[in-house]
């Protein structure tokens, strides 16, 4: 019997699906899950004529594998692939490669990329998007590690991978955690995305009083244009769900979000690379806050909204207009945040990422593909070395049509009382990245009056530092500053 050219351990939800779509594509695959009724199960059940085969053991299934032994591991991230990892290794012969599947986090992919190169191995870890359905029909697939390993794996992973214009939606990411740090930041993003869009959504039922079919039509209606995407798409379709007394669904279920890590992670990596990545921090803000459900319907009692007149039929359709041009201007904030931390993430680690080659990633099988990838893929095409993604033509024209508007939804949740920290951060960013001068000058003074911290001067060269006795001077600060 030939040998299999993949083995897959850990056939929970996505590793199941990535082995049917690996079959399908004709690659033979061998299968292992810790408890071997989960196998036996998936192979009498859902094998079919596919060729997949299963293994009661570690050692079984290293024994079906083709030289280089693949080995993907689609199990919960954290400790369990290191003690995986641990049992393969002394199974494994040299150039054998380990990928790592699940959400790890990219500085513990950089540490088993190095681990496995000492003992003669190679580790993959890669970031898989798109949930169970991109599983097994096509996900967004982010790889990293040690590169030797990807012209082995290279034509599985393109073959299964979703395809955008006929092109994979996977490609090298970068070396060590660079895939898995890619993958972190399109979570990030998907936070950031999902939030705006439940700000949109709060503010037409709350603020502007639609019924949930009406604000069903405009989540189909705006699909259709430059919020074109999975994310608005699936809104629509589940504002359609009635419960059993024929109410909408999404009324029923309670306000109090769940979170997973990925966004979180984002939100540490941009403080500690000193990037302001506003939007998707304030997205995990929002769902800890939801979490305090019992409080705030304390605190609502409390302080009761005030009452605010509603809006005229005309005024009504002008704000979702404006609820329109708020989101995609503060869409298009979050994605230049996130790669405006790729950028920092890969200049410290020195890792050269491909961006356009990750919007390319981005475009289909995962949660946030849109159409508005395409345009960002654009514009690294145009300019391989942008900066920023505000400086790119296209979305300075964008975020330009869009301003106006976008004040005028953020006004209004301010006026009405409601939250809207995503839309209202990315605007407070993008008035901070626009403004060419700052109050920072004051917070330097206030650190140089308590903590003697220096301050750079707007009339000497960058670097030179000074200080200011501001107790002592009486009040004539040039008199006591000095070089420092
Ligand atoms: P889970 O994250 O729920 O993990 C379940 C799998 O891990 C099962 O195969 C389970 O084996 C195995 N496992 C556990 Br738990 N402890 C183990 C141990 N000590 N030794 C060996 N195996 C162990 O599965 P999933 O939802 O399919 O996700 C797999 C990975 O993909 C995760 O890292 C996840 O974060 C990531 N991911 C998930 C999605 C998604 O939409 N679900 C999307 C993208 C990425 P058992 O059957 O014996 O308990």
């Amino acid at each position: 019997m030939s040998q299999a050219e993949i083995g897959v351990i850990g056939l929970a939800v996505m590793g199941q699906n990535l082995v049917l779509n690996m079959a399908d594509h004709g690659f033979k695959v061998a299968v292992y899950n810790r408890s071997y009724d989960k196998t036996d199960a998936f192979v009498r059940q859902r094998v079919e004529d596919r060729p997949i085969v299963g293994a009661q053991s570690l050692t079984e299934l290293v024994d079906q594998l083709a030289r280089p032994r693949k080995i993907m591991l689609m199990v919960k991230a954290g400790d369990v692939v290191d003690r995986l990892i641990d049992d393969l290794i002394p199974l494994l012969s040299e150039g054998d490669i380990i990928i790592d599947g699940g959400n790890s986090l990219y500085t513990d992919s950089t540490r088993r990329t190095q681990r496995l190169k000492a003992e003669g191995l190679h580790f993959i870890g890669t970031g898989v998007s798109g949930g169970e359905e991109g599983a097994r029909t096509g996900p967004s697939i982010m790889p990293g590690g040690d590169v030797a390993a990807w012209p082995a794996v290279k034509p599985i992973f393109q073959a299964i991978s979703a395809k955008s214009d006929g092109q994979p939606c996977c490609d090298w990411v970068g070396p060590e955690g660079a895939g898995h740090y890619v993958k972190m930041v399109h979570n990030g993003i998907e936070y950031g995305d999902m939030q705006l869009i439940a700000e949109a959504y709060h503010l037409m039922r709350q603020g502007l009083g639609l019924s949930v079919d009406a604000i069903q039509a405009v989540f189909a209606d705006w699909n259709q244009g430059v919020l074109d995407s999975y994310l608005i798409e699936i809104t629509a379709e589940l504002l359609t769900f009635k419960d059993d007394d024929g109410e909408p669904l999404v009324d029923k279920i309670l306000d109090a979000a769940g979170q997973k890590g990925t966004g979180k992670w984002t939100g540490i990596s941009s403080l500690e690379l000193g990037v302001p990545v506003t939007l998707i921090t304030e997205s995990v803000y929002a769902r800890c806050l939801s979490a305090l459900k019992s409080e705030r319907e304390e605190a609502a009692q409390r302080y009761p909204a005030s009452e605010v007149p509603p809006l005229s039929e005309s005024e009504t359709r002008a704000m979702i207009a404006a609820l329109h041009d708020a989101l995609y201007a503060s869409k298009i904030m979050s994605y230049a945040q996130g790669y405006m931390l790729m950028r920092e993430a890969a200049s410290e680690f020195d890792w050269d990422l491909n961006y356009g080659g990750i919007a390319l990633m981005w475009r289909g099988g995962c949660i946030i593909r849109s159409r508005f990838l395409e345009n960002i893929k654009q514009a690294y095409d145009q300019n391989p070395s942008l900066n920023n993604l505000l400086q790119a033509e296209f979305f300075e024209q964008a975020v330009k049509q869009s301003e106006s508007n976008w004040r005028k939804a953020v006004a209004f949740a301010v006026t009405q009382g409601l939250p809207v920290p995503a839309m209202s951060s990315a605007l407070a960013f993008f008035d901070g990245y626009r403004s060419a001068r700052l109050p920072a000058n004051l917070l330097q003074a206030q650190r140089d009056y308590f903590g003697a911290h220096t301050y750079e001067r707007i009339d000497a060269p960058r670097g030179e530092r000074f200080h200011t006795d501001w107790i002592h001077s009486g009040g004539h600060a040039q008199s006591g500053s000095y070089e420092v």
